[in-house]
């Protein structure tokens, strides 16, 4: 009998090219949320890439740091402790290289958490059930759902909305369908010794909802696609910094503008060395909030370059997809 040994799931996990110094995106947009013109900084950073850094945004580095050491702690825990707080599907809990429902794997481990009305971690889902890792969690949550409200705020304002609440609303109106990923991602020495491989940490993708806030620890690995007009997206990597905030627009909020802020491609390489550990904030509406560009937004005779639809809708319909899918393009007016 031949016992053929099942792969290592390395092998599944996509490979790709390793980033070097010239990937650096040094001209990441820096927007200073303490100082006047933060709202016209941020405005144009939508537009041109979807994705900025804040700095100035006053969390404190205690509650970041809180909630970084127990992410480690309950990582570094034996996988059989870790899986009792999984599986995370359907979809909340800890997960292990799967992503989503449809066959998509990364070379990462994660908690994936609602966030309830009052910007605690939801009771509905009891992992994880360590009592300081939760509190540090919710101390997190509160603090960086503040920031992406401050951030709609000057979206709203440099956008030129007259009510200055009509973005953070979404996400702060009963039922709002706020998400909270914590995600480690090992280093991958297997990969060493292929010159110029890294395995893929989290595969490219766009956010479905208005806007996601994330947080990393030292470990670079993130990157973003910057739009390459009719040439192919150039893949670059933003360079860690542990004490700011990245923002991603995500399809909601690029719909909700008509097109004129762009949901940001990006993607995770993983490190061959160091483990990076990242938590991501996401900001949705409640189920039944219409999604369309807002009328304030649309210049004479202009129109919706999009089909109706609801957040449910587009949640629904993204959990049907792939991943790296272009999951606006089925609410596209062709
Ligand atoms: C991407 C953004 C968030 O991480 C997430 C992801 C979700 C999941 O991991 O369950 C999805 C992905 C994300 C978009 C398409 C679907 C759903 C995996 C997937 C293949 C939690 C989210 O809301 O959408």
């Amino acid at each position: 009998m031949v016992v053929v040994a099942n792969p290592p799931v390395v092998d599944q996990i996509p490979l790709l090219r390793s980033p070097g110094p010239r990937d650096s995106f040094a001209a990441v947009p820096v927007v200073d949320l303490s100082r006047p013109g933060a709202a016209r900084a941020i405005v144009d950073a939508c537009e041109r890439f979807g994705f900025f850094k804040v700095v100035g945004h006053g969390v404190s580095a205690d509650t970041m740091d809180r909630a970084e050491s127990e992410a480690v702690r309950f990582f570094s825990q034996a996988l059989a402790d870790k899986d009792r707080a999984g599986p995370a599907y359907p979809p909340f809990g800890y997960g292990s290289k799967r992503i989503g429902l449809n066959g998509d794997m990364g070379w990462l481990e994660y908690l994936l958490l609602a966030v309830d009305d009052s910007a605690s971690l939801s009771d509905s889902c009891a992992a994880p059930s360590n009592a300081a890792f939760r509190a540090a969690l919710n101390e997190y949550v509160a603090a960086v759902r503040k920031v992406a409200l401050r951030v709609l705020e000057a979206m709203a304002e440099g956008l030129g909305i007259a009510a200055a609440d009509t973005l953070s609303a979404m996400v702060t109106e009963q039922g709002s369908d706020q998400v909270f990923r914590v995600n480690h991602y090992p280093p991958c020495p297997a990969l060493q010794g292929l010159l110029g491989c890294s395995a893929t940490g989290f595969g490219e993708h766009t956010d479905p909802q208005l806007i996601s806030v994330l947080r990393s620890n030292g470990t670079s690995g993130l990157q973003i696609a910057l739009p390459g007009g009719a040439a192919a997206a150039r893949w670059v990597s933003v360079p860690s910094d542990r004490d700011a905030f990245f923002v991603n627009v995500g399809d909601s909020l690029q719909v909700l503008t008509n097109g004129r802020f762009r949901s940001v491609k990006h993607r995770v390489v993983t490190n061959s060395l160091k483990s990076r550990v990242s938590f991501i904030y996401f900001g949705g509406p409640p189920l039944a909030q219409r999604i369309a560009p807002l009328p304030e937004l649309l210049g004479e005779g202009e129109e919706s370059l999009y089909k109706e639809f609801t957040w449910g809708e587009y949640k629904k319909a993204a959990y049907k997809t792939r991943l790296g899918d272009n999951r606006l393009a089925q609410f596209e007016k062709k």
